[in-house]
């Protein structure tokens, strides 16, 4: 078979990685109109409502499997609900409109509209609930770090295989308490800690290209649907992630058991994430280190996103304008 036969014939279409940079483009610029206004709530529902409706314009049969919520709790976008046409391809979708809610509400770096796209049946279905994770970029042999080693160890192991001393090694992790501990292991092993106070995403995409963000290595606990949108991207891009959803009481056990959780102690290899093939988009909301946020321009909108395709593994970076005449605005 010829590849271009067989890239014909895949579930998820070429021109979807065009339609969803669109779908996070309006989340992007709805979230931004509300920079700096200290309203965490609005600024997420602005990002929901518009993705959902530029979702809902996708010739596809989709279904949010990493959502804002579980069904009760969230009015929109909530883990099961169906979006789309209704025709095309059967696909799973992972959301997080505003990623950084925080930093879009104090107008500080790195907030982004973000979301996953994969064949259906194929992304985990998690609970919003916290996830242990590790990542590093591509190019390691597999298993040289993992999820379950202390940190020293992972950091001495990540710098033989690098060719450099511990002291070479930056660690990204979110500032939080619960990471007391594990920055001074760090620190302990001669690192350098960079701490960020939202965004992980971004911060495990960052360890793809550490030439260029000074990131190695991702550690810590963060938010479990973040986790599975990293592991999206890290599966376009490569690079090694292993998570842990922490499923500390009996409700959340529960919870992550309807989703088809059997095993609450499992450590997911980004592989068990991700078993197909997917999309990655991401759009800046304010400036970060990954993406310029949205500008607001006389008569004009201007965006920047990127676009991940783990077939091909290509990356596509889109700076657009938007002219804001007739009825193509974006509100
Ligand atoms: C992280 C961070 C996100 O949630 O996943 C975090 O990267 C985890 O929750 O941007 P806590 O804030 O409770 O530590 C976010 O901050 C998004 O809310």
């Amino acid at each position: 078979m010829s590849s271009s036969h067989a890239r014909s014939s895949l579930p998820l279409d070429r021109i979807l990685s065009l339609e969803i940079a669109r779908v996070t483009e309006r989340a992007a610029v709805a979230a931004a109109k509300l920079r700096g206004r200290g309203n965490e709530k609005a600024a997420d529902q602005a990002a929901v409502d518009a993705m959902r409706r530029e979702m809902n314009n996708l010739a596809i049969v989709g279904t949010i499997v990493i959502g804002e919520g579980e069904r009760d709790e969230a009015p929109m976008l909530f883990i099961g609900e169906k979006v789309g046409t209704g025709h095309g391809p059967r696909v799973d979708i992972a959301v997080d409109p505003l990623e950084g809610t925080t930093l879009c509400a104090k107008n500080m770096p790195g907030a982004i509209a973000t979301m996953a796209m994969a064949e259906g049946g194929t992304l985990l279905n998690a609970p919003d609930v916290y996830m242990d994770k590790i990542a590093i970029g591509p190019g390691y042999q597999k298993g040289i770090v993992d999820l379950d080693a202390p940190a020293e160890e992972n950091i001495r192991a990540l710098a033989r295989a690098k060719g450099v001393k511990p002291e070479e090694i930056t660690a990204l992790i979110l500032d939080r308490p619960r990471h007391a501990d594990l920055i001074a292991a760090v620190r302990k092993a001669g690192s350098s800690v960079r701490l960020i106070t939202d965004g992980d995403v971004a911060g495990v995409i960052h360890t793809a290209d550490p030439e260029s963000t000074g990131i190695d290595i991702y550690l810590g606990i963060g938010g479990a649907p973040e986790g599975v949108l990293a592991a999206a991207a890290l599966a376009c891009i490569g690079g090694q992630f292993q998570g842990r959803l922490l499923l500390d009481t009996e409700e959340k056990r529960t919870r992550a058991a309807k989703m088809g959780v059997t095993d609450p102690r499992k450590k997911y290899q980004l592989e068990d994430m991700v078993t197909g093939d997917c999309l990655f988009a991401a759009t800046g909301v304010t400036t970060g280190s990954m993406l310029k946020g949205v500008r607001f321009r006389e008569g004009l909108i201007e965006t920047e996103t990127v676009v991940m395709r783990s077939v091909t593994g290509t990356v596509r970076w889109i700076r657009a304008e938007h002219r804001q005449f007739g009825k193509f605005h974006l509100e």
